[in-house]
This record gives C-alpha cells, structure tokens and sequence, in this order.
C-alpha cells in the first residue's frame, strides 16, 4: 500500500502544474478505491489525482491513452455542439508541458479541471439516472468504434482476463500470507466452485464469436458525472483503463454496481440483490445507445457480461484480502471481505433470475 502524501509532497506537486489564480485548498475527494483524489480550489476548482503507481506501473503510456481519449472525445462533442469542459475530462498540464509531474519519490500526479455542478452516484437514487449512465457508457462504446485503437497502451494487461484472475485467486488462497484463510472458506468455496463460468467469453472471444473493442472496462456508475440540474448523464471519467476489451464486460460491470439493491461493501447481505427492473432499464440505455452496432451473439450474451464481472470483482476483493488488502483502499479491516460477500451474494440471486435476464436481452435481437 503507497504511503501517505504529505502536505509538503502535495504542496510540491500542487507547484508544478499550471493553474489558474493562487491555491486556496486541496482536500480529499471521492470514493474511488484505486488512485488519491483531491479537490483543489484556486481561481478555478481543479481535480489532483496520485496515479496509483503499483497498479498502472507504466504512468507514461496511462496518461498518453487518457490524453488521446479526451482529445477525441473532445472533437467529437465540439462536433456535436457540446462543451467540453463540462462533458469531457480535460487535462491541466504540468508548467513544462508534461501530462503528469513525477516527483522524487516516485508519486505520479496528474490534475483535469474539475468539473462544476455535477454529482456522482455510489447507489442508484433514481432508476432514471441509471437509465442516463446506460446511454452515455453505450454512446461511449460507439464513439470508440471509431476509436484508433492501435495507438492504445494496455495500461493493465489481462485486466479483464476472468480464468488467469481464478489462478492468482488459487496462488492467495494457497499461500494464505495473513491468515485469513479460516475466515472465509465458504467465500472461498463458492468461488472455487464456479470456475466455468469465467471463462465463458474469452472462450468465444478465441472462436471469433465475439469481438473484440476498445472498451472503458470499468463503467461503475461512479465513473460518470451527472449534471446537478439537469440530472442528466454529462461526462464518462476514470479513462485509465480504456483499452481493448468486451463491450459485455462494460455492460455487466455497470450491472455488478449500479443494479446491485445495496452497496458495493454492504454488511446487511439481506439488502443485496439483482433488481430486475434497473437491469431492464441498463439493458434499454445501453442498447439504444450502441445496439445497432454491437453483434447479435454480443446481446445474447450480456447476462453472462453481468455474471462475469460480478464473479471477477468478488473473486479480486477476496484475493485481496487475503494479501492483506494491497490493491483497493479499504476503510475497515474486513472491508474487502465484506465486498467480496456482496458480490457473492449478487451472483447467488442473478442466478435465480437468470432465465428473466436472458429474455430481456433477447426482446432486443433485430
Ligand atoms: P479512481 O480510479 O480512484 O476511482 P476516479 O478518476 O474515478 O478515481 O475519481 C474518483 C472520484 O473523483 C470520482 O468518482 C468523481 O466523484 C471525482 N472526480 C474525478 N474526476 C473529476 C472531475 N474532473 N471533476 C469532478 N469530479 C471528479
Ligand atoms: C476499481 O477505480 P475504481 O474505484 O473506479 C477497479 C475496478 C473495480 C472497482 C470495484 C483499475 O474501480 O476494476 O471493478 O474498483 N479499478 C481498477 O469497485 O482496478
Ligand atoms: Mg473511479
């Protein structure tokens, strides 16, 4: 786990970007579980992030990929008669030009503008909302079509490769470093004993039944901006794992967090499980948005996109508490393990509807 900044490091790197009017505050921000958020208020108001170095090891090549997607989302909504700042991330850079500073310690920061009037969601308030994030992460999935997809880094290789995940899970649980090993068998188990499942859609991947895209790979609905006005979807952010992947993943992350009854990390199991009606309506987005070019064995298998991530997100937070809670930030001591459960959990009733899932998905075959 990466130390913590220093209000002397954070000062430093607060210097060396180009801001405008002089810094009045920089506090923590947001709820995301992999980089160091922080509010900054000067003339304007800026987003500083620490790039999480001992994930995205080569901050270089991240920053390239998020610079050339927001440059081409930039153009397509300028296109489309948007505004830029307020639909899409936009960079500050440093004062020597570079898209991130790099200071002594090996702490990679990089800042966007922030954008004003906008709120995230960690749990679907309104089905409307969700409804919102479907259609922008499907338009996104279209406008990537058109994407140069060679020019990509892959910022984390086998990010979402489900059956190598199931190893470094079987790696943790046999090493059982920390001993946790004995407090969660039965989570253990019910991975163990769903194995076929993940390698699902790599195995058509390989047969060519589906393809493969420049995806987001990590459409939780907190990586979507609303507009606090209009409470309409506004901009996609958290770019740092664009790369080519499964537009079912996309669809099933979203599913795993957005249509999940209860929180991510929800120590109440009984609050946790698939509602039908949200997936109808992410499925309705989503399709509306990016169906007509998405293949027909792609749409069949959204279900299996939803079961998959939801699977590789529980098995990833055990496998990290296990390794004593290396990867994502945690707030208690059994916080992975807790998230690990809810995913679980979600699994156990996707599996009881899964005949209502799947003809859900069918309703929109051409
Ligand atoms: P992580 O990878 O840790 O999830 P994110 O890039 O998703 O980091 O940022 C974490 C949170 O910070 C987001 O959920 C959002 O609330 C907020 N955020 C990030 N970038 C901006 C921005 N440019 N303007 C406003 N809020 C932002
Ligand atoms: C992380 O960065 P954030 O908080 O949006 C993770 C996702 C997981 C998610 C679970 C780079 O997303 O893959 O699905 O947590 N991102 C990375 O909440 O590992
Ligand atoms: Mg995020």
């Amino acid at each position: 786990m990466k130390n913590k900044l220093t209000n002397e490091e954070l000062q430093n790197a607060l210097s060396r970007f180009t801001l405008e009017g002089e810094v009045k505050s920089c506090s923590p921000y947001g709820s995301g579980h992999i980089n160091d958020t922080f509010l900054v208020e000067a003339g304007r108001k800026y987003i500083l992030q620490r790039i999480n170095s001992e994930i995205f090891t080569k901050p270089r090549e991240l920053m390239e990929n998020v610079d050339l997607v927001c440059r081409f989302m930039t153009e397509e909504i300028k296109k489309q008669g948007g505004n830029p700042e307020r639909e899409s991330l936009q960079i500050i850079k440093t004062k020597d030009g570079s898209l991130y500073y790099e200071d002594e310690k090996k702490n990679f920061f990089r800042m966007y503008l922030y954008i004003t009037d906008c709120k995230a969601f960690d749990l679907v308030e309104k089905p409307e909302h969700f409804y919102e994030s479907a259609y922008a992460f499907g338009h996104f999935q279209k406008l990537l079509s058109d994407f140069p997809a060679e020019k990509l880094h892959e910022t984390i290789p086998h990010f979402h490769d489900s059956p190598q995940r199931f190893q470094h899970f079987l790696k943790a649980v046999e090493e059982d470093k920390y001993d946790r090993k004995k407090d969660c068998e039965e989570e253990i188990q019910f991975f163990l004993s769903h194995e076929k499942d993940l390698s699902y859609a790599l195995a058509l991947l390989k047969k060519g039944e589906l393809p493969l895209r420049v995806s987001h790979n990590d459409t939780k609905l907190n990586n979507v901006l609303f507009d606090a006005n209009t409470e309409k979807a506004l901009c996609i952010i958290d770019l740092d794992t664009v790369m080519p992947g499964l537009s079912i993943f996309d669809f099933g992350d979203a599913i795993r967090f957005g249509a999940n009854t209860g929180a991510e990390d929800e120590e109440d199991l009984s609050k946790i499980s698939l509602s039908l009606p949200l997936f109808s309506l992410y499925t309705k987005g989503f399709l509306e948005a990016c169906g007509s070019s998405l293949w027909e064995k792609e749409i069949l298998s959204l279900p299996e996109g939803a079961k998959i991530m939801t699977l590789e997100c529980g098995m990833r937070f055990l496998t990290d508490y296990l390794q004593g809670d290396s990867y994502f930030h945690v707030k208690r001591p059994r916080h992975n393990l807790d998230r690990a459960r809810t995913q679980i959990a979600l699994v156990k009733d996707m599996e009881k509807k899964w005949t209502e899932m799947k003809e859900e998905v069918q309703k929109y075959l051409p």
